[in-house]
């Protein structure tokens, strides 16, 4: 359903202004080279002779394709797959007690944003659907200058120190020798690492979970991961963890559907979120924070610049304090997503970091990388990146240098240009460090208050409602079952033991293994184990919090049962009542969700009544894993079940990943190839709603309001 309210205009947001000046449209232009000269002939070479050899003078073919050799430039190491979208944040009141950051001070301000969202392990070509964590990377156009927030979808990270990134990544990218897997964590080298390094457990725990493979880019929670401070103009500090809840709650697929959408669309996400910005269905997301107070830093169960732990809600409440809306789709792929840079150490005042070890290395490694990704310091002024506040400095030259700096003067101090550029006070918007006191010895080691690595983990298992759980084991099966070093399989139950007994059985069930028993237990290899066992030992330490419904998405369904947005597919053939899809469709789309039409065949089929009905997709193009539900309307294309193998299966899919199914009659579900199993549940499942032979409105306000329940989980099989 196309909604009205499409795209805002660009005179709306000021980074829109600011891209206008870049935006180039060659509608009714003549063609010409990067020279200006009018290009005559496009399609020929210059030859000597028609079939003769092609001549070195020919510039307009050397350009084109000069051009043409130089196109790609380096994919990110990693995130490099991602999409992303414009938009703005507002905050719904001043947060000046906490502070003095200028774009959370007035609600009236619409503040422009680019958000890209990104798989970790990925190709830029790859699948959407792989098991992964997902990036989600907001730049705030401020009028103090860029501001990043560069989280992820997952509020912890595998590792505790940044020295660790490189060999994280290498482990779980494909491996070097053949280039295999892409896009997945289940393979030999990343399971290797990660049972030797018992820090990684509770971000383990969340990428088995349904976390890692979203529904939807815009189903999806955003944090910040690490402690941040915020500081206010009386120079008072909080710390602060960010998070991002999406008004359309957080919904995942299941992981046989998520690896079957990977080859029916690899653009899923991606397709997913241009299209809903397309239609006006604009994603959203509310900003929220958890405020400590500085004087409470050690008053935790863990260390708060441990970015392995997050903070749980039951102690530290999400305060909402904005919302950000994404309303544009880029107009150019490769000059917008591709060529932006984020970064965790583009601050404004107001906003500042901890010692988080993970952070500080962060700190480097962001403008390093862009200097071989975008090949120049001058990547600041790429469009997409530039600020809209004023910039001037004496930084100058580099490759492909855009501004023309005037006057003699790139240094400071300096008489000659009248000691300009100025250094702002602090009143006038300079931005100083926060004033921590540091006395220290420089060491190379860890804080022993970073070694608990399994009370976390436990307390995210144990949060998960029983179907979770289930997904969980169910993913470390998978996962530790394409892994073909059984040692490494084995020095994971050791290590899922100390998290979960059950899940440790259960794992090991799955893989034809036993639990190793408490001696045989691997217990540190990895970091420190070198140097001295003793001190970096894992230690537990009893959690206050055991329980935090928050971090299970079945449980925390706050603004989850809205059906806006999701894609119903209906089932139709020849002989379809029109009345039944239309009583069905109105009532849908005034919920915000869209149908599509599939039948045997493209074009149009015609109705019972006699009325032709445009086809969408037909059966060969359509799958179940790319829709939400569905529906067939009506017993009088029943015989259509029997031709058409692919509508059964259809049907059976939408079963097994447990979502709703709506008929127009019971007899439809009794055909003799759909599932058993389905035929028997028919009544007693409340996610298979069957027409009454009155009342049809109510059939349609069941069926909605079951798709808002989004899954029906006790479908699944118990798991042994
Ligand atoms: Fe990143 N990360 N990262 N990361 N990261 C990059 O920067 C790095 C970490 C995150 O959409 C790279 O421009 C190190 C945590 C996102 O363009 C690189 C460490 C979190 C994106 C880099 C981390 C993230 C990146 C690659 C450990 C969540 C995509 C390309 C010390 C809070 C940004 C680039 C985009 C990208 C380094 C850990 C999130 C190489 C060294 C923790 C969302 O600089």
């Amino acid at each position: 359903m196309k909604k009205e309210n499409k795209q805002p205009a660009a005179s709306e947001n000021l980074k829109q202004l600011d891209l206008q000046q870049n935006k180039s449209d060659s509608a009714d232009q003549m063609m010409t080279t990067d020279q200006g000269l009018k290009i005559n002939d496009d399609n020929n070479s210059l030859k000597a002779g028609e079939r003769g050899p092609s001549m070195l003078e020919d510039f307009i073919l050397r350009e084109k394709i000069t051009h043409f050799d130089h196109e790609r430039i380096p994919e990110r190491i990693v995130h490099a797959r991602g999409s992303a979208a414009h938009g703005y944040f507002q905050v719904y009141k001043s947060m000046e007690k906490y502070t003095k950051a200028g774009f959370l001070q007035d609600p009236s301000v619409k503040t422009p944003v680019f958000t890209r969202f990104s798989t970790v392990a990925g190709s830029r070509g790859s699948t959407d659907l792989a098991r992964d964590i997902r990036g989600f990377s907001v730049k705030f156009y401020t009028e103090q200058g860029n501001y990043d927030l560069v989280g992820n979808n997952v509020p912890v990270f595998f590792i505790q120190d940044a020295i660790k990134f490189p060999d994280l990544i290498h482990a779980v990218k494909p491996e070097p020798n053949n280039e295999m897997p892409q896009a997945a964590s289940a393979h030999d080298t990343f399971w290797d690492f990660i049972s030797l390094m018992p820090e990684t457990m509770h971000t383990i725990m969340w990428v088995m979970s349904d976390r890692a493979i979203p529904r939807s880019l815009r189903m999806m929670e955003g944090f910040g991961v690490h402690t941040f401070r915020f500081i206010n103009t009386k120079n008072e500090t909080h710390f602060v963890k960010f998070h991002w809840k999406p008004k359309l709650g957080t919904h995942a697929v299941v992981w046989d559907e998520a690896q079957k959408i990977s080859g029916k669309n690899s653009d899923f996400h991606r397709q997913d979120l241009w299209e809903a910005i397309e239609s006006g269905h604009f994603p959203e997301w509310e900003l929220g924070v958890q405020i400590i107070p500085e004087a409470d830093e050690h008053k935790f169960d863990f260390d708060l610049l441990d970015p392995t732990k997050l903070v749980p809600e039951e102690t530290v409440p999400v305060t909402i304090i904005g919302k950000m809306v994404l309303n544009r789709n880029p107009d150019n792929f490769f000059a917008e997503t591709e060529q932006v840079a984020f970064h965790p150490g583009h601050v404004v005042p107001g906003i500042d970091f901890t010692n988080d070890p993970l952070l500080q290395g962060r700190l480097f490694s962001y403008t390093d990388t862009q200097l071989s990704r975008l090949g120049s310091p001058n990547f600041h002024e790429i469009p997409i990146n530039r600020t809209i506040a004023p910039m001037h400095n004496n930084q100058r030259d580099g490759h492909m240098r855009q501004e023309i700096n005037v006057g003699r003067v790139s240094y400071h101090p300096n008489s000659l240009g009248g000691g300009c550029p100025f250094q702002a006070k602090i009143e006038e918007g300079g931005f100083t460090s926060f004033n921590e006191r540091v006395d220290a010895q420089k060491v190379r080691d860890r804080s022993e208050s970073f070694s608990d690595h399994f009370s976390q983990a436990t307390l995210f298992f144990n949060s998960q409602t029983q179907i979770e759980k289930n997904h969980i084991i169910k993913a470390l099966r998978f996962e530790l079952g394409k892994v073909e070093t059984v040692a490494i399989r084995t020095r994971m139950l050791g290590l899922l033991s100390q998290i979960d007994m059950t899940l440790a059985d259960k794992v090991a069930k799955g893989l034809g293994l036993k639990v190793p028993t408490s001696h045989e237990k691997p217990v540190n290899h990895g970091v420190g184990a070198d140097a001295d066992k003793q001190k970096y030992e894992p230690k537990k330490v009893v959690q206050r919090v055991t329980y935090s419904a928050a971090l299970s998405m079945l449980k925390n369904k706050t603004l989850s049962d809205t059906i806006a947005t999701r894609q119903i597919a209906f089932l139709c053939a020849d002989g379809v009542s029109a009345m039944a899809i239309d009583k069905m469709r109105v009532a849908i789309e005034k919920e915000g969700a869209t149908i599509k039409i599939i039948a045997p065949h493209l074009g149009s089929i015609k109705s019972g009544e006699g009325k032709e009905i445009k086809v969408d997709q037909s059966l060969l193009i359509a799958a179940s894993v790319l829709f939400d539900a569905v529906y067939i309307p009506d017993s009088k294309n029943a015989a259509f079940l029997d031709a058409n193998p692919e509508a059964v299966d259809f049907i059976n899919e939408a079963f097994k990943h447990c979502k709703v199914i709506g008929a127009g009659d019971a007899s439809l579900l009794t055909n003799a190839n759909i599932d058993t199993k389905l035929q028997k549940s028919i009544n007693a499942d409340k996610g298979i709603i069957i027409s009454p032979t009155t009342g049809a409105e109510n059939f349609a306000h069941s069926f909605i309001n079951a798709i808002g329940q989004h899954r029906f989980w006790n479908r699944e099989p118990e798991l042994h």
